[in-house]
């Protein structure tokens, strides 16, 4: 059942006040009521976190208010997380998944978002967290026997990471083998373009359709 807008904006404004029980308490509602989660995370919760960056960007919020928003949403997330893993096909991996937050940047809710929709949706997934560095991303591919690399960047500062980290797959004569998927706020269509990724998703739903559609090529 899809939630009510004024059960969204209780959702988006727990997190906005960096509010981690009434968060939390949302979110058993939420699981309570049956409602979808995607559409609660989205539509809801994440709302929530933008609002809070940008009033950090206009200089009304300070960095710890940001950061009880982020732990507010961490806490929804976490008690949403198995629901949102509920796969449609449980048993049946479609591929290999390496997914991390590039070198330099700690912003994981959304890197953590796309890797729960990916594992929900047939994928095996390794998480490697955050501040991953460029060889790491590497070395897993290949430990892992990933069929797909997919890196978040949130900073303008870091995403060029992921440019390094396709030059080194190419340099270790991975390229043809693996598929590289990015995306996170600054990245593109056409950055992915220019870098010489495989796909871009501007978030996690898309993700999983563009996930499905490089590794059925
Ligand atoms: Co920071 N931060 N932050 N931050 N933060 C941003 C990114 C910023 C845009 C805020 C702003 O200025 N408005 C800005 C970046 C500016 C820029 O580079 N252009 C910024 C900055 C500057 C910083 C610091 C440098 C601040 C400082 O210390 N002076 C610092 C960086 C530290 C570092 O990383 N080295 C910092 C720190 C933090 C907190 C720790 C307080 C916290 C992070 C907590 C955490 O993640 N554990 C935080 C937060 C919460 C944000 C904002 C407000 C929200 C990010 C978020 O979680 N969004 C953010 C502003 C914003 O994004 N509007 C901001 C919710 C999440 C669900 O969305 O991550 O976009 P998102 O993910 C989406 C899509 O992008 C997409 O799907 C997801 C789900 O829909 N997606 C992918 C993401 N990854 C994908 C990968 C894919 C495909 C799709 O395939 C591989």
């Amino acid at each position: 059942m899809n939630a009510d807008s004024d059960f969204l904006a209780r959702c988006a404004n727990a997190v906005l006040e960096g509010d981690r029980e009434a968060a939390s308490r949302l979110a058993r509602e939420a699981l309570d009521r049956r409602l979808d989660v995607v559409d609660v995370v989205e539509k809801g919760f994440v709302v929530g976190i933008r609002e809070a960056g940008r009033r950090w960007e206009a200089g009304e919020y300070f960095l710890p208010e940001l950061a009880f928003s982020a732990e507010a949403m961490k806490a929804a997330l976490e008690l949403l997380r198995p629901s949102l893993l509920e796969s449609p096909s449980p048993g049946t991996s479609k591929g290999t998944v390496i997914i991390g937050t590039i070198q330099g940047d700690i912003h994981d809710i959304g890197k953590t978002l796309v890797g729960t929709m990916l594992a929900a949706n047939g994928y095996r997934v390794v998480d490697l967290g955050a501040d991953v560095s460029h060889e790491r991303f590497v070395d897993e591919a290949r430990n892992q026997g990933a069929n797909l690399v997919c890196m978040s960047a949130l900073l303008t500062t870091t995403m060029v990471g992921q440019k390094e980290v396709i030059r080194l797959l190419r340099e270790a004569g991975m390229r043809e083998r693996v598929r590289v998927l990015v995306g996170g706020a600054p990245t593109s269509e056409e950055w992915a373009g220019e870098i010489g990724a495989d796909g871009y998703a501007e978030n996690a739903v898309e993700a999983v359709h563009v996930a499905d559609e490089l590794l059925a090529s």
